[in-house]
């Protein structure tokens, strides 16, 4: 049965596969739109490589959201091809109203819309395979580029499977088959080693802090603690982890397993790749910096292969981005939580903050800054509206916790809206609304686990 999904999820990808084909030896330029995610960026620079690779030609936006005015905008353009990245499946019904040949390479849940006969929807959904974990966006990509001899792209596809965080103590369905593609055409090695941040091109105590995935509690997003972590087990702070001695490293090993067990696993790297790209996940973190930073370009440069002067851009961007976690770890360990019975929350009108405060909430649960037994809710003000970003762990899911519907429903009926995951979920209310819509989610988050 799966077999069988999977292989009319390839038929699909081939179909797109011709087309791109097609329009590239009529020395078409191919319209790429993608997301501004490492997914997104990975997705893009699949697609936009095989085309450079087929000696044909490419022009690339990335939108941090697909509107329904983007569309409209896209299609008064004058391309002859259309592919859309990461997106476009929400938005079937005006992709339709193409006049040219679309693309959609997708893993997000469709609406009922059926795909005109000019548009290849590629979407894992269709074939009932579960795009949030089986398949990214640049899983997508690189299905419709495969047919074209592109096998060495799949690393790239599992990037953006790491950016959306598909991996979760392996890789599942059709990306294992990517995987098994990307060690026989990418050079993909697995070894069994420790998964902080990184460890290729930082100081150890760097590395400890920056790492986000999986959480280490009393170290992650603390500088100072990282060193005297080191510092207390007879470790040198300062110098890289591939500096260590083997002995050292076996101690680091052991230390930081027993704060969490998850920080030994196994490890994706591209052995010939410089070291800041080298581990596929480090590869997903820099192009996550590149979107966060806006600047989508040097993104989709370093998937094109462009080393030296951009990744230290890249690098440069992404140490700001550490820093800014750094401090937002800060704040939170000086102000706190505000606690209600059932939720805690933390509200900010700090520029910076802001940005970042669905992570601060996801990456804080998860190295025990906040009570685990209580969503954690980032509020930031924009002007007469606030934003909300929700996080809860997996065990508060298992007890009935669903924060996509909750948040869906509340925010409704205070005139917003809101949506996601039933782990991570976001919305934007009127300010005005702010206590109202506490005191709601917190009713019904204690309604969820049966209070
Ligand atoms: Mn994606």
């Amino acid at each position: 049965m799966t077999q069988k999904k999977q292989h009319s999820l390839l038929n699909r990808a081939d179909v797109a596969c011709n087309i791109l084909k097609k329009h590239i030896e009529k020395e078409d330029v191919i319209r790429i739109i993608s997301h501004n995610d490492a997914d997104g960026l990975s997705a893009a620079g699949i697609i936009t490589n095989a085309v450079k690779e087929e000696g044909g030609q490419y022009h690339v936006s990335i939108f941090p959201r697909l509107k329904h005015e983007d569309v409209m905008s896209l299609r008064s353009e004058k391309f002859n091809l259309y592919v859309f990245c990461d997106m476009g499946s929400a938005l079937l019904d005006e992709i339709n109203n193409f006049k040219t040949d679309v693309i959609i390479l997708d893993h997000h849940i469709p609406n009922e819309t059926e795909a005109k006969e000019h548009v290849v929807h590629v979407n894992p959904h269709l074939f009932g395979i579960e795009g949030s974990k089986e398949i990214s966006g640049s899983g997508v990509s690189y299905l419709a580029v495969r047919g074209m001899d592109k096998k060495h792209l799949a690393s790239l596809a599992l990037v953006g499977a790491f950016g959306d965080m598909q991996f979760q103590d392996g890789f599942l369905g059709v990306n294992k088959l990517i995987l098994e593609e990307g060690e026989e055409f990418a050079t993909i090695e697995i070894h069994d080693d420790l998964k902080i941040a990184s460890k290729e091109n930082e100081p150890i105590y760097k590395s400890i802090a920056y790492t986000l995935n999986p959480g280490l509690p009393g170290l992650t997003g603390d500088l100072e603690a990282s060193m005297m972590f080191l510092e207390k087990i007879g470790l040198s702070y300062g110098i890289k982890f591939l500096d260590l001695e083997g002995e050292e490293q076996d101690i680091l090993k052991d230390e930081l397993i027993k704060i969490n067990p998850k920080i030994f696993g196994k490890v994706f790297t591209l052995p010939k790749e410089s070291p800041e790209l080298r581990n596929l996940e480090d590869y997903s973190n820099i192009l996550d910096a590149c979107g966060k930073g806006k600047k989508y370009g040097l993104g989709i440069s370093l998937c094109l292969g462009e080393r030296k002067k951009a990744l230290e851009v890249a690098n440069d961007l992404q140490n700001k981005y550490r820093n800014q976690l750094i401090k937002g770890f800060n704040w939170i360990r000086n102000e706190g939580v505000v606690e209600l019975e059932n939720i805690q929350y933390m509200y900010s009108e700090d520029k910076i903050i802001k940005t970042i405060i669905g992570t601060l909430a996801g990456v804080g649960l998860s190295i025990k800054l906040f009570d685990v037994n209580k969503p954690v809710i980032g509020i930031s003000r924009y002007h007469k509206d606030i934003k909300i970003s929700v996080r809860t762990t997996r065990s508060l899911v298992e007890s009935g916790v669903n924060l996509s519907k909750a948040l869906q429903d509340i925010a409704l009926s205070f005139g917003g809206h809101g949506g996601g995951h039933d782990i991570a979920a976001g919305a934007m209310i009127p300010f005005k609304e702010q206590d109202n819509f506490l005191n709601l989610l917190n009713d019904v988050i204690g309604k969820d686990l049966g209070k």
